[in-house]
């Protein structure tokens, strides 16, 4: 059976101020370059690019008491809220093109309160190298690109938490996280606290991206928004190249598409955030081009060349 396809609205969140290099604001240009328009409508889907919000620039200035450029990020993140909630309220699915990952606080915060305002639950699948739950006093960086998790957990300065006036506007026991390789120390022990479920990369090996991605879905019914927040670092780096924190060991074309095809499958989708995409680092947009063609598959590309299943034949005699 094929999945009922939603409509879908493109928002551009062209910044790095959350990031630890510079780059991620070309992002969505170069997604747009890769066609993700027309890969999209290509099988159909109604799709539309609201373009790029405005926020501030990048200021490139060092940590204040444990954060870089807390001010930045929140404006952006109050921005990308409300332009979520819009997208979900006009019942459409709203596709983040970023930017640095610390834009999840406004996404995801507008998909909490859009559940909550409409009895439904929620389940965040975090694919990631990082589990992005860092705090000012946890984090090597003050980057926030490291901390979106943990804020939205209620675990931050108040400009963020506070998005969308719900704090916390998660629960642990929402996430799943999975392709996690490079955890630092204090970091670590804080998953283990809050209990966040982590397929890492060890998991993968040892199981396969089918049972994994059959357990961090496990318990979806149809009540379930599903939120997709994909950090391109999750990928291999042999294949996606274009990010600021390569980590090596990440899952390969094959276990992504698999990963990808199994969330379609559940037809629960109803938000997604592509992040963390350094143009200036790729090859010949070689990453971007990859992301979209994983997100083709997100959106059920390969369910619409699967023939349906002939007619069962009860045996005779
Ligand atoms: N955990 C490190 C590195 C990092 C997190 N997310 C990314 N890099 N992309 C930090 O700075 O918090
Ligand atoms: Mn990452
Ligand atoms: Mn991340």
């Amino acid at each position: 059976q094929i999945p009922a396809r939603p409509a879908v609205s493109l928002i551009g969140v062209p910044t790095d101020v959350g990031a630890g290099r510079i780059g991620a604001r070309m992002g969505p240009s170069a997604l747009r370059v890769a066609g993700i328009v027309q890969a999209m409508a290509d099988f159909g889907i109604d799709v539309r690019d609201c373009g790029d919000l405005h926020g501030p620039d990048n200021p490139e200035q060092p940590a204040v008491g444990g954060f870089r450029h807390l001010t930045e990020v929140a404006r952006w993140n109050q921005l990308l809220h409300e332009a979520t909630l819009a997208e979900l309220r006009a019942g459409r699915l709203p596709l983040m093109l970023g930017g640095d990952h610390s834009l999840a606080m406004g996404s995801i915060s507008a998909v909490a309160r859009h559940c909550r305002d409409t009895g439904r639950r929620l389940r965040v699948l975090w694919l990631d190298a990082h589990a992005d739950l860092n705090t000012a006093t946890l984090t090597p960086s003050g980057n926030l690109h490291g901390m979106p998790v943990a804020c939205l957990c209620g675990h931050g300065p108040a400009e963020l938490t506070g998005i969308g006036g719900h704090s916390p506007a998660l629960s642990p026991q929402d996430i799943r996280q999975i392709g996690i390789r490079s955890v630092d120390p204090g970091e670590k022990r804080f998953v283990h606290e809050l209990g966040i479920e982590v397929f890492d990369m060890r998991f993968i090996d040892e199981n396969g991206m089918r049972h994994t991605m059959a357990q961090a879905l496990l318990g979806l019914d149809e009540r379930t928004h599903l939120h997709v927040s994909l950090d391109v670092d999750f990928l291999d780096p042999d294949i996606a190249p274009g990010v600021g924190t390569t980590v090596r060991g990440g899952p390969t074309y094959r276990e992504a598409q698999l990963c990808m095809e199994m969330i379609a499958d559940t037809g629960r989708l109803g938000s997604l955030d592509v992040v963390e995409l350094n143009p200036a680092l790729d090859v010949r947009n070689q990453t971007a081009e990859l992301a979209v063609d994983l997100i083709q598959s997100l959106f059920g590309k390969s369910t619409l060349m699967r023939t349906p299943e002939p007619p069962r034949r009860e045996p005779t005699g």
